[in-house]
Order: C-alpha cells, then sequence, then structure tokens
C-alpha cells in the first residue's frame, strides 16, 4: 500500500514539474527569434567570378561564411531572387547572406560594395 501511495506522489510532483517548465517557456519566446535575426544579419564579403545568367547563379570566391560554418572558397552559389543575377559581372566585389535550403545553397541577400 505504501508503496502505490508514494509513486502517485511522485507522478504528481513530476508533473507539476512538467507544468512550471512548459510555463516558463511561455515566457522566455525571445532566444529563438534573436538567433534567427542574428543569423539574418550575418553578411559575407565576396569577388563574383562568374555569372550563370540563365541559371540565376553566381560563382563567387567568398571569405568564411559563420552563419554555415563554411570556410573560404570558390563556389556557385543560387539567387532566391532570379531576376537579380542580370546586375552582376566578374569582378564585382560583393557582401551577401548565404542560407542553406536542404543543401543548396541561396543567396538571400547581395549587394555590390566598392
Ligand atoms: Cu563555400
Amino acid at each position: 500500500m505504501h508503496t502505490v501511495f508514494n509513486t502517485a506522489i511522485c507522478t504528481l510532483g513530476l508533473s507539476l514539474a512538467l507544468a512550471a517548465t512548459a510555463q516558463d517557456h511561455t515566457h522566455h519566446p525571445a532566444p529563438s527569434a534573436t538567433a534567427t535575426s542574428g543569423a539574418e544579419a550575418v553578411m559575407t564579403a565576396g569577388e563574383v567570378t562568374r555569372v550563370d545568367a540563365r541559371g540565376a547563379k553566381l560563382t563567387i570566391r567568398h571569405e568564411e561564411i559563420r552563419n554555415l560554418d563554411m570556410p573560404a572558397m570558390t563556389m556557385v552559389f543560387g539567387l532566391k531572387d532570379a531576376n537579380q543575377v542580370a546586375g552582376f559581372k566578374p569582378g564585382d566585389k560583393v557582401l551577401f547572406h548565404a542560407e542553406d535550403n536542404a543543401g543548396s545553397l541561396n543567396i538571400t541577400r547581395i549587394r555590390i560594395v566598392e
């Protein structure tokens, strides 16, 4: 009898603890939102080496991409907004933000710098 009683108490205690934890989280939605906007703000420097107008792709020799944990290299990126490709030519120095969409890297923001 005592064993059953103690188990009931323990279960009740656990439920209360979980409820308290869940409540805590509703008070703190900020951390994930902050992390997302922080990643959005990461702009990487690079130089356009090739423009694929038909494929809306840019080959860019880029610096380390911190939000993707990628070292400096030369590689091809797709442009999220395909219309932007017309504004670039080899040799352009750019600042861009790239995101990994299920394995393909897309540039969501890019601008030419001097
Ligand atoms: Cu790369």
